[in-house]
């Protein structure tokens, strides 16, 4: 496959369960790829405790891979975006990118409310990383399209009683002479965790930069990702895709397929009566290309496109696992603050219109799913399948606190290296 060198993309994140798979197959598809991450995940699972289900490679080993299996090269910057602006500046107007993609965040919201430590880590490193890279494309003078992947979690999980739209909602003000006016804001937002709350901050740093210096942008509210393959990372064993599995960064869906595979009961929070928005990763993958290749035009708004296929309440989602597997459901506390149930109704006409081909959630693909976690099950440890993170302080354990981890000291011990004018 011919590599198309005027078509660079930077894809922040590239070492992660979405931008792992994103960064192969825009590779594929002819781009020119440049993975930039500071492996901070890695070294989350070495603070965790944990390792993803399937057995991932180092990046030197997965990218020499890659080139084995389909000469096309994908090149490597390891960068702290939070803390390597300068470095990051450079890079930007050196590849002069097409596209930036920003997977780059701390995405766990179990993760996020652990302790004030990792409330704090995950708000400098994801507001950091956000405003460096808006920065930065401005320092370097490119005109690069950002794709970010944002949340659908920035809508709040009440039931709104209408679809939630893609980023915008009509309003009409009635002024005091009795005129109305109609305008369009940003839906209000209302985030579940300290990491929700982080990707709705994102999205004024957005509108902002869009504002003032015209950066473009088209910000990808997207669903629960699950699944772990996609064409690409099924080529060799050596590029598999990570599987989270644990209390704080394995997603339900994901977390249920492995539960029913290895016997364990299915850990459904609450009543079940949460319903949520996902996507299959290939189809992640899928409406990242399309994003790219529809770039808002100049001047335009931050364009907002709802990343999801379908909704489902958890408590369905267990009971059709259990159908399936004869695995057991399990109740168990809900260590979130969330309400316990739900509705969920989504507009995500934009990216279909683009050409987006829904993968619903089907036997076959959850078998799939399954047959990974059975082939991988003696890699789990149960111990961490529990989810131990709790939203609210409880009294029988008093005021979280956690030690700090490594990746967490370079942007907590020295704050003011964030603030400090550079080279100055
Ligand atoms: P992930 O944790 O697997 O990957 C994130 C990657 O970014 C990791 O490789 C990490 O090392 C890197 N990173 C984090 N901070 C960085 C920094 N300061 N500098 C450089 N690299 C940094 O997460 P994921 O599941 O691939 O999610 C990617 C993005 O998609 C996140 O922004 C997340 O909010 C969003 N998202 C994910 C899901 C999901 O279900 N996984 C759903 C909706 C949105
Ligand atoms: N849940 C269970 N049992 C479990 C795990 C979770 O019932 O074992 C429940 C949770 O309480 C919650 C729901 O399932 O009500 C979803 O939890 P999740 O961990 O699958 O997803 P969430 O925390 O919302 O976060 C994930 C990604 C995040 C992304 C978000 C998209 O980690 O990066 O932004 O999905 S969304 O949910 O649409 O905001």
């Amino acid at each position: 496959m011919r590599q198309n060198n005027n078509a660079r993309i930077l894809v922040l994140g590239g070492d992660g369960f979405c931008g792992w798979p994103t960064a192969l197959y825009l590779s594929r598809q002819g781009y020119a790829v440049t993975i930039v991450d500071n492996f901070s995940r890695r070294l989350i699972d070495e603070e965790l405790g944990v390792e993803s289900l399937t057995p991932i490679e180092s990046i030197g080993e997965r990218l020499q891979c890659w080139w084995e299996m389909t000469g096309l090269n994908i090149e490597l910057r390891k960068l702290d975006l939070a803390c390597d602006y300068e470095p990051l500046v450079e890079l930007i107007a050196e590849t002069r990118p097409y596209a930036i993609v920003h997977f780059a965040e701390q995405r766990a919201a179990p993760y996020s409310m652990k302790s004030s430590r990792h409330k704090r880590y995950t708000v400098s490193n994801n507001i950091n990383a956000t405003n460096n890279l808006l920065a930065a494309v401005v320092d370097a003078g490119v005109d690069t399209h950002i794709v970010h992947l944002g949340t659908m979690g920035v809508y709040g999980y009440g039931s709104a009683g209408m679809k939630i739209p893609e980023g915008y909602l009509d309003v009409e003000i009635p002024l005091e002479n009795g005129q109305r006016v109609s305008q369009q804001i940003l839906y209000p937002t209302n985030p579940g965790s300290i990491y929700h709350l982080t990707k709705s901050q994102d999205q004024l740093l957005f509108a902002y930069y869009n504002k003032n210096d015209g950066v473009r942008v088209t910000d990808l509210h997207q669903g629960i990702v699950w699944g772990t393959q996609t064409a690409e990372t099924s080529l060799d064993e050596r590029l598999i895709n990570r599987f989270d599995y644990d209390g704080d960064y394995g997603t339900v869906l994901n977390r249920f397929l492995m539960q029913a595979a290895i016997g364990h009961e299915l850990t459904v929070h609450g009543t079940g009566g949460q319903t949520r928005a996902f996507i299959h990763i290939s189809d992640t993958v899928r409406c990242i290309q399309l994003a790219i290749d529809s770039p808002p035009a100049p001047g335009e708004r931050v364009r907002i496109m709802n990343q999801m296929t379908e909704t489902h309440r958890v408590r369905d989602l267990a009971k059709m696992i259990a159908d399936a597997s004869g695995a057991k459901m399990a109740f168990v506390d809900n260590p979130r603050n969330e309400d316990a149930e739900n509705e969920l109704f989504v507009e995500n006409a934009s990216l279909c219109n683009l050409g987006l081909k829904p993968t619903f959630l089907a036997q076959g693909l959850m078998e799939e799913i399954s047959e990974i976690a059975e082939k991988y099950a003696h890699r789990c440890n149960p111990d961490l399948i529990p989810c131990r993170s709790y939203w609210r302080t409880r009294k029988d354990l008093g005021p979280t606190q956690a030690a700090e981890a490594p990746h967490m000291r370079r942007l907590l011990e020295r704050p003011s290296s964030l603030i400090r004018p550079d080279n100055q």
